[in-house]
């Protein structure tokens, strides 16, 4: 019989190792066991897996919303994100270190685009605010940049230069520290896919998709306002809040109903995408700020 502790000593010293070799060619290891957190209830049938991972917008990829080959072409380990500005902390982290040490759980929340197509997805993840704890913001920072990859040799998205790349979004330090504020690692309990933002990405469920970020390397604290990518390319359509109201239409369509992914069905768009009850106090002092895409 195998002694435990010579046993245990071989497992510290190889199975580093092996996850080192497995980084070096590429491998996405499986996922943790992570808990489904009941408090966000979905209050809709889950989207079919088929086609929230085929209808994608990534335009780093391509602008049609059919791009799951390009994006599978993209190498998802090794991958870092790098933590930094106004924090006491700076750090990159490998994504697989970050993954063992924060709670992982899955989370269903629902996801509107502000073209008005909706999905409703279980994502595996982390809370935003459990790394940003990590690194430990200062009391100067207000808000936080989230950059997404930049691999011209995969992107053929990144040719068309009159976009502004990278891609960069970014919120409130207070939205950011909010417990919706969310980054997936998975969905559907498997890792994400390369074409919804893998290795990882963030979301805001209570604002229009076009805020969260896909495959992120950097994490910026400051204390001034980024100019998010849609900003630059049209800023009387995406503003830098885009907070979901149906009232509030976008200047080329109403915003009143939504188109659900799968069943196609229209039904009614919800004040804050029906998170109202975790959000709407982020906001009590902002009524001059554009607060709607
Ligand atoms: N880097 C990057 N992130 C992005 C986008 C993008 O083009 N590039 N599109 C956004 C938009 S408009 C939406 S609606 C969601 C779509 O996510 P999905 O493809 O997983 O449904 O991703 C958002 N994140
Ligand atoms: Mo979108």
């Amino acid at each position: 019989m195998l002694n435990r502790r010579a046993l245990m000593g071989a497992g510290a010293a190889l199975l580093p190792s092996a996850a080192l070799a497995q980084q070096a060619a590429g491998v996405v290891p499986p996922l943790p066991e992570a808990q489904r957190n009941l408090r966000y209830r979905p209050e809709r049938e889950i989207t079919p897996e088929r086609e929230a991972t085929t209808y994608n917008n990534f335009y780093e990829f391509g602008t049609s919303k059919n791009i799951v080959r390009e994006a599978s072409r993209m190498p998802m380990r090794p991958w870092t994100i790098q933590v930094d500005g106004m924090v006491a902390k700076p750090a990159t982290f490998g994504v697989d270190d970050l993954i063992r040490q924060l709670p992982i759980e899955e989370r269903i929340y629902r996801l509107r685009c502000v073209e008005a197509w909706a999905m409703t997805v279980p994502w595996t993840g982390f809370q935003l605010s459990e790394l940003l704890k990590l690194v430990e913001p200062t009391s100067a920072a207000r808000y936080v940049s989230f950059t997404t990859a930049q691999l011209p040799a995969v992107m053929p998205g990144l040719r068309q230069s009159w976009y502004p790349w990278p891609h960069v979004e970014g919120c409130t330090v207070a939205e950011a520290m909010n417990e919706l504020t969310f980054m997936p690692i998975g969905m559907y309990g498997k890792p994400l896919l390369a074409q919804n933002g893998g290795p990882f990405r963030v979301v805001f469920p209570w604002k229009y998709g076009f805020k969260s970020g896909k495959s992120v390397v950097r994490i910026t604290l400051t204390d001034r306002r980024p100019e998010n990518f849609w900003f630059k390319i049209q800023p009387s359509e995406y503003g830098f809040w885009a907070n979901v109201n149906p009232e509030v239409a976008h200047p080329r369509w109403s915003q009143a109903t939504e188109r659900l992914l799968g069943s196609g069905e229209r039904v009614p768009t919800r004040l804050f995408n029906g998170y109202g009850e975790f959000v709407s106090g982020l906001y009590t002092n902002l009524q001059r700020e554009r607060l709607w895409a």
